[in-house]
């Protein structure tokens, strides 16, 4: 009987270990096809559904693609930015200014219960955000990539930390370099996800600075092509806290490598798109990318998007799958 017992267990661990071994984890123990039993239709659903709202309302691509990066950079990617304030936390991520031009939450929430009535209390909603992101930069005609998933919820979110770890638009290089390394991303991943701003829209406040007043003394920013300023400047006047301008002007509906042609041209719209010029090693590849058409883009947009995702994760029996997005359980 002892040996018997024994017997098993041997088999069960070597079971395990087999079982460890076919099914690659990533160093965050996330995986591609964490739902496959629990969920199998997870990826399909959020699919379907974003594909759904996307095409009623194309221009929520963007910000859904930025609300993953939101996520991550803040407590890592948990969700934590979906959070609303309560009586209890008044002050979520959600409320932080950098998140007040965050859109694209009903999209989650729809996901979330379309997912819901398939397989109750299995896929959070931080797996959804990543999964939407992907799905969000394919529907604008970018590249697909393999989301590895089994992120937990976490129950914390504060305003303060996403003040505190989202770049600004005014970064610099090096602030640039230390945020992204901070959140354990390389220079070539700082350079890469910068891209992302290929598609959507600015408020003029994130770079009229660089057009009227941009050392106190009434000037413009010299690294701007001065042909882009005054361009600029018929859209935004002084203190205009309203209008949005694209980001890759023509082109704001379609993810492409026109990114890297306007920031070689010094045509970045921030500072912080502007400051890839000012590296060695980042002005390379924003040169590479914009002689080649985007050579390597795609492929190393989808490997630096699965490092981002791996940012601070809860897997196991940390955290939670949230109910409802928008709360903690
Ligand atoms: C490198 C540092 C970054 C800075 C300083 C930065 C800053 C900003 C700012 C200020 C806006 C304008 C928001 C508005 O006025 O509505 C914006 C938009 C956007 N950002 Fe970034 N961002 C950075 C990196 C990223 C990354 C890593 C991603 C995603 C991978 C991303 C995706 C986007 C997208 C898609 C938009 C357009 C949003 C829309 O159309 O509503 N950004 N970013
Ligand atoms: C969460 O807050 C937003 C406003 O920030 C509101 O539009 C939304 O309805 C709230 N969600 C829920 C589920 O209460
Ligand atoms: C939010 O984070 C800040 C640090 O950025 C900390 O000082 C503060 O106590 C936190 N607030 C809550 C409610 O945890
Ligand atoms: C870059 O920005 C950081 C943070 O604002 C600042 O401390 C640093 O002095 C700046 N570096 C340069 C070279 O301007
Ligand atoms: C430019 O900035 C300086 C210093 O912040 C300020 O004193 C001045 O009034 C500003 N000028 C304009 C035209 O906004
Ligand atoms: C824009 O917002 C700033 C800060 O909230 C405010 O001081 C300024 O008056 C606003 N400008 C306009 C034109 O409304
Ligand atoms: C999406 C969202 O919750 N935006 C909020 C950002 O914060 C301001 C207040 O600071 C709210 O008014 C917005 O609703």
């Amino acid at each position: 009987m002892a040996t018997l017992s024994l017997f098993s267990v041997v088999v069960f661990l070597h079971l395990t270990v087999v079982l460890f071994v076919s099914e690659p984890t990533n160093a965050q123990g996330l995986k591609v096809g964490f739902y496959k039993n629990a969920c199998p239709s997870v990826e399909a659903i959020v699919e379907q559904t974003t594909a759904h709202f996307l095409s009623r309302a194309p221009s929520l691509a963007a910000p859904l693609l930025r609300m993953h990066f939101h996520d991550c950079f803040v407590r890592g990617c948990d969700g934590s930015v979906l959070l609303n304030a309560t009586a209890a936390n008044k002050q979520t991520e959600k409320t932080a200014v950098p998140n007040q031009s965050l859109r694209g939450f009903q999209v989650i929430d729809a996901v979330k219960s379309a997912v819901e009535k398939v397989c109750p209390g299995v896929v959070s909603c931080a797996d959804i955000i990543a999964l939407v992101a992907r799905d969000a930069v394919v529907f604008d005609k970018g590249p697909f990539w393999e989301v590895p998933t089994g992120r937990r919820d976490g129950r914390v979110s504060n305003a303060s930390e996403a003040l505190q770890f989202l770049p600004p638009p005014f970064a610099n290089i090096s602030d640039l370099k230390s945020r992204f390394q901070a959140k354990g991303l390389s220079v070539k991943d700082l350079v890469v996800l910068s891209a992302a701003h290929t598609i959507g829209t600015s408020h003029c406040f994130n770079f009229n600075n660089r057009l009227y007043n941009f050392t106190g003394k009434g000037d413009t920013d010299p690294s701007m092509d001065p042909n882009y300023i005054a361009r600029l400047k018929n859209k935004c006047k002084p203190g205009d806290n309203t209008t949005l301008v694209e980001m890759d002007p023509g082109s704001r509906k379609t993810f492409d490598a026109d990114y890297y042609t306007l920031v070689a041209k010094r045509r970045g719209l921030f500072q912080s798109d502007a400051a890839l010029l000012t590296d060695s090693e980042t002005r390379a590849y924003v040169k590479l990318q914009a002689s080649t058409h985007g050579s390597t883009f795609f492929k190393d947009f989808g490997v630096s998007m699965v490092n981002m995702g791996n940012i601070g994760v809860l897997t196991g029996f940390a955290g939670e799958i949230r109910k409802h997005c928008a709360f903690v359980n």
